[in-house]
């Protein structure tokens, strides 16, 4: 027997078909036959996904980055016409940037005037019409477009999904006028599984033998990863290959942890000296694997890209070399790669005195590492000295750290896939905590930290996020790294002018954020445990204070850390 339902409803119970858990929802004057149908389902018993309220649109996309992040599995995010979808602008260009696939949509305000239903009512329906609202968003979107009729609504929902899941992967974004949300489908079909499975990139196998061949021959091979190794089997497999074929793995710029920081093999952050002397450089998933004004591969360096889409074809001007692109899932490729190499021939005492000289030189890093944390111990304390304290306090822990501006990968030792998260490098501020929340919902037995400089705590809309960990019991533990200013724009104006005015000032100009907010009250205004610590001596006790009240009370912390200024 033929039913129906309010399109709004019929869109929520078609992504509940599609798998997708949450939708992050900042509503508005368009949501009516959203939040209609959502009340018809829930009367009607139609299951749906969590519908969450998030206070602001920055959040919503942040918190599906995050619950990607340790899922896999996209989201959606569902913001108030052109308005809303402006805030969460900056959250999407981070989405697409690290190939998070999320289903971005946001209302379109009424283009009738009057004599339907749905149409304009007071006068926002006239001020957020725009005429190409997608464009807000369309660079970085893989697919867009606007829902027509309502009976669209399973097919373009199946679509934009697999879009956003196909390699590579990131965000897509669907319109939903109000007066097509509110007129009413049939049923049929809704609770169906997807129409259209999301297609993957497979390595081709040509690409992946040359390769392989390439590595398997050089004398001093080198890879430089920056955004991880693909699943828990990938991850496991590249920290066993490396070992064996005795490569240095690079982790500059890295966002997310491809090899253990412990392991023999991973040399550090700086790419030099391997770089100059590399004449194998593998590109592993990594936007920009070095700084092309200070490091200087081989001119005969042979430069293999790996990754979901090795020439990142989003981006205008990159122009790294790539002698070999082999395209595909880190999770596909890495073991495949792996795979074939086991079969190629070695010279095992040569590979032997490599990775004798890499281990060494990758111990010689993680001593230097302790000791320059150690050396930034006092009132205020370095970044290296919260990391190392960060680590002693985790140790033992299942986690994950997002750090924004926040600690460092090194100082902060990392060993587990998914332990580790830095801002992507569209560096849209404001993530970091909203990742952390959306980790959080995804993974509730885990302590998730989020670190980040006391700009980008500002830029996550503070207020907003500690409601959020209150509303949904969610007990991150946040450390705020404050240094009092914008330290990035600082280092990036005395960089480029050493010697120039501003760095000779008392302060460098639009930099500075003195006074400094009391953090911890806008963490107990949401009542968060929150404390300040100038001391480095008291940190370790209040980091082992902060863990134990997140896990034992189940209890948001803030730690306001007064941070030097390097
Ligand atoms: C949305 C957004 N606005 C501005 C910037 C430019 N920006 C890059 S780093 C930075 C300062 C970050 O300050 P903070 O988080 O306090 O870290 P610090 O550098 O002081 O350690 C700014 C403003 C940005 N990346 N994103
Ligand atoms: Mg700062």
């Amino acid at each position: 027997m033929s039913e129906s339902m309010t399109a709004g409803g019929a869109l929520l119970r078609r992504l509940k078909a599609l798998g997708i858990d949450y939708v992050f929802c900042n509503s508005g004057t368009d949501f009516p036959p959203i939040i209609e149908g959502l009340a018809e389902a829930k009367a009607k018993d139609v299951a749906l996904p969590r519908m969450l309220t998030i206070p602001h649109e920055h959040a919503a996309v942040s918190m599906a980055h995050g619950y990607y992040q340790m899922t896999g599995r996209g989201q959606a995010v569902m913001l108030h016409t052109n308005v809303g979808l402006a805030n969460g602008a900056s959250g999407a260009i981070n989405a697409a940037t690290a190939h998070v696939p999320m289903l971005l949509m946001s209302g379109r305000t009424p283009v009738t005037e009057a004599d339907r239903f749905g149409a304009r009512t007071v006068p926002i329906g006239w001020g957020q019409e725009m005429r190409d609202q997608t464009a807000l968003v369309r660079e970085a979107s893989k697919w867009d477009y606007e829902l027509r009729f309502p009976e669209q609504i399973g097919p373009l929902l199946d679509r934009a999904r697999a879009i956003a899941h196909s390699t590579p992967r990131g965000p897509v974004y669907l319109a939903l006028p109000r007066e097509v949300l509110c007129e009413s489908v049939d049923t049929a079909g809704l609770d169906d599984a997807s129409s259209i499975a999301p297609s993957r990139v497979a390595p081709d196998p040509v690409a992946l033998a040359t390769a392989a061949k390439a590595l398997a021959e050089a004398r001093a091979p080198l890879i430089i990863a920056q955004r991880g190794a693909g699943d828990a089997a990938s991850f496991a497999a590249f920290a066993e290959m490396v070992e064996e074929w005795a490569i240095p793995v690079c982790s500059w710029w890295a966002v997310e942890l491809a090899l253990p920081t412990d392991h023999p093999c991973h040399v550090g952050p700086d790419p030099s000296p391997w770089i100059e002397e590399a004449d194998v450089i593998v590109i592993l998933d990594s936007l920009a694997p070095w700084w092309p004004d200070r490091h200087r591969p081989r001119r005969d360096a042979k430069v293999i890209n790996i990754g979901p889409d090795p020439v990142f074809s989003r981006f205008p001007v990159r122009n790294f070399r790539c002698d070999i692109a082999v395209a595909g899932e880190s999770e596909d490729t890495l073991p495949a790669l792996a795979n074939v190499m086991s079969h190629a021939r070695r010279d095992a005492a040569a590979l032997a005195a490599r990775r004798d000289r890499i281990a060494a030189a990758s111990e010689a890093e993680r001593a230097r590492m302790r000791e320059t944390a150690q050396a930034g111990a006092g009132a205020p304390m370095s970044k290296e000295y919260v990391s190392h304290c960060l680590g002693e306090a985790l140790e033992g822990l299942e986690s994950t750290v997002f750090s924004e501006l926040g600690t460092m990968l090194g100082p902060l030792p990392r060993n587990a896939r998914n332990s580790w998260f830095q801002e992507p490098h569209s560096g849209g501020l404001g993530w970091a905590f909203g990742a952390a929340l959306g980790a959080q919902l995804a993974a509730p037995d885990r302590l998730i930290v989020a670190t980040m400089g006391d700009g980008s705590y500002m830029f996550a809309n503070p207020t907003v996020c500690h409601q959020i960990a209150e509303a949904l019991e969610l007990p991150v533990v946040v450390l705020v790294l404050n240094n009092r200013e914008w330290g990035a724009v600082r280092h990036s104006v005395t960089g480029m002018y050493p010697d120039g005015y501003a760095a000779k000032a008392n302060e460098v100009p639009l930099t500075g954020l003195t006074p400094s907010p009391d953090f911890t009250l806008t963490a107990r205004a949401s009542r968060a445990h929150a404390e300040r610590v100038s001391d480095s001596a008291d940190l370790p006790d209040a980091l082992a204070r902060a863990i134990r009240i997140a896990r034992d009370e189940h209890r948001q912390v803030l730690l306001d850390i007064d941070t030097a200024r390097s």
